[in-house]
């Protein structure tokens, strides 16, 4: 009986700690009695990502480890994700804006500044890559790189040479940019990504522009061309394209590396005998890092820890890379990622073809402005 009751004192002695502890997080309460009960450890995540890409396990088995149940929203456009972020609190604990967007979110004070000692599995991140993301955001204070990939052009291969010939430009800009080429393949179905920030900028560059000019001229040649286009193209859509070009519907989509790749897949198991083709054009193209960043109003905040820690293990990068199709910048997952993946050049590109590839400015609000003005005019026609 004594010992129970010497028990039940230390309990006690635990639970006001406990409580003590709550009251000193409730800064500004000054009457103990008023503070609320410490609230127990919330077991709920909210994260908001992109579309198609997520292992097809990678929320379940996460349930299951931590009991943490997930509700997972997505999205597929980064001006879209800013409009919310810009606009207060999201709900989300977990987003993922593209670094450039993020940047530029960074220094409106979105996000929470990462505590990197919360994490166990930092070291798996490749410290080269860690450096060149460091120039969008200082000392990787806010985020952790998920997935990258490029800009480039998807394909139905017969379809394409059906329409132009075996000589298809398919290797170039040409193909989409040029309008005598897009009038050809329009019967067959064009889509666009419907975000001006990724369009924009390769179109000034066929048109021999630095891709990233602010200067209003220059974008409006960009967007002269785009006007030009436009009757041939069937839709701006940024996920759409993926079943559309499986399952033949259309032939040419501007979009984005591994989303082309999943829809490739998805040709080859219809057993149809469609074709899909990946390209990043000879030219050069977008390539972009998508980030993973704890919102400020973010509710649950350990479990976003929780679920970013997840991420950064390499058998779970590994298996997201495997099924959506896009590179990492985890090191350790490298080895458990299919060979397939890792050899496939719309995915991982050769360094010649890395060469070419350029990342995208973050946008002065004007230049940002500009851009969703003329994209309106563009897909309105007003
Ligand atoms: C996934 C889209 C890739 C993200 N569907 C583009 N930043």
């Amino acid at each position: 009986m004594k010992h129970r009751l010497t028990a039940m004192t230390a309990m006690t002695a635990l639970i006001l700690a406990g409580l003590a502890a709550g009251c000193a997080r409730d800064a500004g309460t000054d009457d103990p009695a008023a503070a609320p009960a410490p609230a127990p450890a919330s077991k709920v995540l909210n994260v908001y990502n992109w579309s198609d890409y997520i292992g097809e396990d990678t929320i379940a088995n996460f349930e299951k480890e931590t009991g943490i149940k997930v509700t997972y929203d997505v999205f597929d456009s980064n001006e879209l994700l800013e409009a919310k972020l810009m606009s207060g609190n999201t709900g989300y604990d977990i987003v993922v804006p593209s670094l450039t967007f993020l940047s530029r979110q960074i220094q409106a004070g979105v996000f929470q500044e990462l505590d990197r000692t919360r994490f166990s599995n930092y070291g798996n991140l490749d410290p080269e890559f860690m450096a060149l993301l460091a120039r969008n955001d200082p000392d990787n204070g806010h985020s952790i790189p998920y997935l990258w990939g490029t800009t480039g052009i998807g394909y139905n291969v017969e379809k394409v040479r059906e329409a132009l010939g075996e000589d298809a430009p398919v290797d170039s800009w040409a193909l989409v940019f040029e309008p005598e080429n897009l009038a050809k393949l329009k019967g067959c179905g064009v889509a666009f990504l419907d975000t001006p920030s990724e369009i924009i900028p390769p179109v000034l560059q066929y048109l021999g522009e630095d891709p990233n000019s602010f200067d209003e001229a220059v974008i409006q040649k960009g967007v002269d061309r785009l006007t030009a286009l436009r009757p041939h193209i069937t839709y701006f859509h940024s996920s759409q394209f993926i079943n559309d070009l499986a399952n033949g519907d259309i032939c040419v989509a501007v979009g984005w590396s591994g989303d082309i790749i999943q829809a490739q897949a998805r040709a080859e198991e219809a057993e149809k005998g469609t074709e899909i083709a990946y390209r990043i054009p000879k030219e050069g193209a977008p390539m972009w890092f998508d980030m993973l960043a704890i919102p400020k109003g973010a509710r649950n905040v350990d479990n976003a820890y929780l679920f970013l820690d997840y991420l950064m293990r390499p058998e779970v990068m590994a298996g997201v890379q495997n099924y959506v199709m896009y590179a990492s910048a985890n090191q350790a997952a490298l080895p458990m990622v299919d060979q397939a993946v890792l050899d496939d050049p719309g995915i991982y590109p050769t360094e010649e073809t890395k060469a070419k590839l350029y990342t995208l400015a973050v946008l002065p609000p004007e230049v940002d402005r500009l851009f969703t003005r003329h994209w309106t005019t563009l897909k309105t026609g007003q």
